[in-house]
Parts: structure tokens; C-alpha cells; sequence
């Protein structure tokens, strides 16, 4: 899979270095760039951002300079995900979507969003646009967002989890996954000791022991 992420603040990108995404990305499966959208200035200042036709606080992205940089990355078989608060709830069901995707291009708006005529010029160009949103909070920019996504859509993509059970037994259990209590040595720690059952090497008695947690915690939350 190819991602190309723009952003105004590339070093926000840094832990796609780390861990299961980095080795990933050393091992081929995964190429990410990201890209500085000041590049694509063509003013003195660098600016990326004028104030909102009909007035109100803060300031837009223009769309000159977003046009200039996608331009260069989008292809026929792009997904362009922009992300704004005011997009579709990101979920585990886009994620699997995602990550079927050949390429995807993160656009990440800051100050109060893109210039709407982005999304809607691409998508006019029948390229396919998604404006995603990770949850119900406003955050500064897109650039945690794309982070948060980025995580979860290329962990589905085949060789980056070491051990793919761990892929099966999410995909299992569906609502809630892995919403069970966990426990790992010693089997008492600080007066507190390990559910019996779970040491009874019953698996069938331990399915179901899993799964009542799991749907009491659900209702705990709702
Ligand atoms: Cl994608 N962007 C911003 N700025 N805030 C958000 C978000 C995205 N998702 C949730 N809050």
C-alpha cells in the first residue's frame, strides 16, 4: 500500500518510523511520504490560509495550494481522505475498507478547515473523496487524525502484525472485540488473583467466561 499524507507540519508524521508501522515500511510493505503543502506556495509569506467568505472567526485553507499539491498525487485509483470534524465517524468497518485501497492520500486541514471546493472539485473529477472525522472532539489539525487512521488501517494489511490470530480474533467477536479483562503472570499480584477459571485450561467454559465480560462491560458503557 502507498500513503502520501500533506500537511503544513510534516514532522507531526515522525512515529510512522516506529514500531509495527516502521518495520513495515522497511520491509516493503508499506511506503508513506509525507509532504510539506508549504512547498506548493507561491506567495512570499508562504501562506496557506485566508479568512472565510461571509465573515466569522478564523481562517480557511485556500485552494489553489491544495489543488497544486493533489494534483501531483492523486491517480485513478487513489482514495482521497480528508480530514475535517465534520466528516463521516471513522470505524473498524472504514478501516477494513481502507485498507483494500492501493493508495491513500491523507489531506490534513488545520486552522477551522480546506476551502470545501477541494473535495468537491475531486470528487466532480469522479476521484474518490472521503471527509473523515475520528470522533466526536475538535482537534488543532488532521495530522493526529491521519495518525489514528493510518495505525489502524495498515495493521490490516497482510505481514504488518506479527501474528495474525490476533487479526482473527478481532474480526470474530465484531461489536465490542476484546472488551474481556486480561491477565498475564504472576497469577497473584498484590493480593489479587487471577479468575479461576482462566487457569482451569477449560477453553470452552473460558470462551463464554470471556464473552459475559465482555457483554457486561458493554452494557456498562451504553
Ligand atoms: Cl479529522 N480534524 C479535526 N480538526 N478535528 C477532529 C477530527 C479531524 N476528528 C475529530 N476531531
Amino acid at each position: 500500500m502507498k500513503i502520501d499524507a500533506v500537511t503544513i507540519f510534516p514532522e507531526y508524521f515522525a512515529p510512522l518510523e516506529l514500531s509495527l508501522i516502521g518495520k513495515a515500511q522497511e520491509r516493503g510493505l508499506l511506503n508513506i511520504n509525507v509532504h510539506d503543502l508549504r512547498a506548493f506556495t507561491t506567495d512570499v509569506h508562504h501562506a496557506v490560509d485566508d479568512t472565510p467568505y461571509g465573515g466569522g472567526a478564523g481562517m480557511v485553507m485556500m485552494p489553489e495550494i491544495w489543488g497544486a499539491a493533489l494534483d501531483l498525487l492523486m491517480t485513478p485509483t487513489t482514495d482521497l481522505i480528508i480530514l475535517t470534524p465534520a466528516g463521516r465517524r471513522f470505524t473498524q468497518r472504514m478501516a477494513e475498507e481502507f485498507s483494500t485501497s492501493e493508495h491513500l492520500v491523507f489531506a490534513c486541514g488545520r486552522y477551522e478547515g480546506i476551502d470545501s471546493r477541494v473535495g468537491e472539485h475531486y470528487s466532480s473529477k469522479n476521484y474518490r473523496v472521503h471527509e473523515v472525522s475520528i470522533g466526536d472532539y475538535v482537534l488543532g489539525g488532521g495530522e493526529v487524525a491521519s495518525l489514528v487512521m493510518i495505525e489502524a488501517i495498515t495493521r490490516l494489511l497482510p505481514g504488518v502484525v506479527g501474528n495474525p490470530d490476533s487479526l482473527v480474533e478481532e474480526s470474530h467477536a465484531q461489536d465490542g472485540f476484546l472488551e474481556y479483562p486480561m491477565y498475564t503472570k504472576p497469577q497473584m499480584w498484590r493480593d489479587i488473583c487471577v479468575p479461576e477459571i482462566l487457569l482451569s485450561g477449560n477453553h470452552g467454559a473460558i470462551a463464554k467466561w470471556r464473552a459475559d465480560e465482555a457483554k457486561r462491560r458493554a452494557k456498562k458503557q451504553s
